[in-house]
């Protein structure tokens, strides 16, 4: 008959040795516990998991459990910066990926302003807790589109930070009402952003793209870059191959390589295949997202008034080769009318001239 080892007075039926044994076993372990658990919590801190999380943000807070949380809360008061001197990591850990971006809401920059603590006066950022890998100029050809400017500055601020870029962003304002020139603009924003600080990475946007994902890093490649691929204008594809308008990022060295971009290409179009055409004959070529990656949305808007397309273009293109070389930065003429620093951006007022007659 088989004994139930449940009822009272079966245990004498066990070995009392064993039972003895088990029970050592039990505080042995509950104390072995209790002492892992106190060393980590003197000495736990400096772990390298525990830096990692301090340097990227807090991501990992609700699956690492509750004793590394109240940790980090205890040395973020302790010592208020990590070091920055570490470099950030190829892809950032703060990506979301694909943004809702519309037009229909109202920007305030006030609010923008509130809810970017970090940018700079002047629109300048860098982040807090590593080393930006790029130092990015951020130039925008502009005159008379504040509207549009609200609505990049609200949009890209975020996305920038997150991309963690040590960025400026400065908005290139033509003065006067003679016909627009896109191309010495974005020179002439070159030469200034430098003038500040040792940017080694210049991205040339217009003010009314926004990138519908943040994966869509903004800054240079090993080859220049065309950053807006896939506008939803164009039925989110490129209107041709070659097409390099909209968005593009140049390395400092790149920029230098192709005597920067052309100075007289006055009016609407065609500066874009000039540069693209000196790029090609420097040996270079153009570097772009995936059509998903790169999706992007325009402002919906009407011709400018003094940027009517310029009906000169297609045989300048056609010279781009024999031009390139003594049309470029080294042949920039331009004057400075006034320089504002605001909280969300540079603005640099400058006289670029009329066309020639
Ligand atoms: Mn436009």
């Amino acid at each position: 008959m088989m004994k139930d080892p449940l009822l009272p007075g079966t245990a004498a039926v066990l070995p009392g040795a064993s039972l003895q044994k088990a029970c050592k076993f039990l505080v042995l372990f509950c104390a072995f516990h209790l002492s892992i658990t106190l060393v980590y919590y003197m000495f736990g801190r400096e772990t390298t998991y525990y830096t990692e999380q301090l340097r990227y943000g807090h991501r990992a807070n609700s699956s690492t459990g509750p004793l590394v949380s109240v940790l980090a809360t205890a040395e973020q008061n302790a010592t208020p910066e990590p070091s920055s001197t570490e470099p950030c990591p190829d892809t950032s850990p703060l990506l979301v990926g694909p943004l809702r971006i519309e037009f229909s809401i109202s920007v305030d920059l006030e609010e923008v302003r509130r809810t970017n603590p970090n940018v700079m006066e002047g629109g300048r950022y860098k982040p807090k807790n590593c080393k930006a890998l790029q130092k990015v100029a951020f130039i925008i050809p502009f005159r008379n589109r504040d509207e549009h400017l609200k609505y990049w500055l609200h949009y890209l601020h975020p996305i920038l930070q997150r991309q963690q870029l040590d960025y400026g962003v400065y908005v290139i304002n033509q003065d006067g009402d003679a016909t627009f020139n896109r191309a010495k603009l974005l020179n002439i924003g070159y030469v200034e952003a430098l003038k500040e600080y040792d940017y080694n990475c210049f991205v040339f946007s217009d003010v009314d793209l926004i990138p519908m994902d943040d994966r869509n890093i903004y800054k240079c490649y090993s080859q220049p870059r065309h950053l807006s691929v896939s506008m939803d204008k164009f039925g989110f594809s490129l209107p041709y191959n070659q097409y390099f308008g909209g968005v593009s990022a140049l390395s400092k060295e790149q920029f230098e390589k192709i005597n920067g971009f052309p100075n007289n290409y006055w009016g609407w179009g065609g500066e874009d295949d000039d540069i693209y055409n000196r790029i090609v004959s420097r040996g270079m070529s153009i570097s772009r997202p995936d059509a998903v990656t790169g999706k992007c949305r325009m402002i919906r808007h009407e011709r400018d008034a003094k940027n009517d397309p310029n009906p000169k273009r297609f045989d300048l293109i056609s010279h781009t080769r024999q031009t390139m070389n003594s049309d470029g930065i080294n042949s920039l003429k331009y004057s400075v009318t006034k320089i504002e620093k605001f909280p969300l951006y540079t603005k640099i007022t400058v006289d670029v001239g009329n066309p020639p007659s």
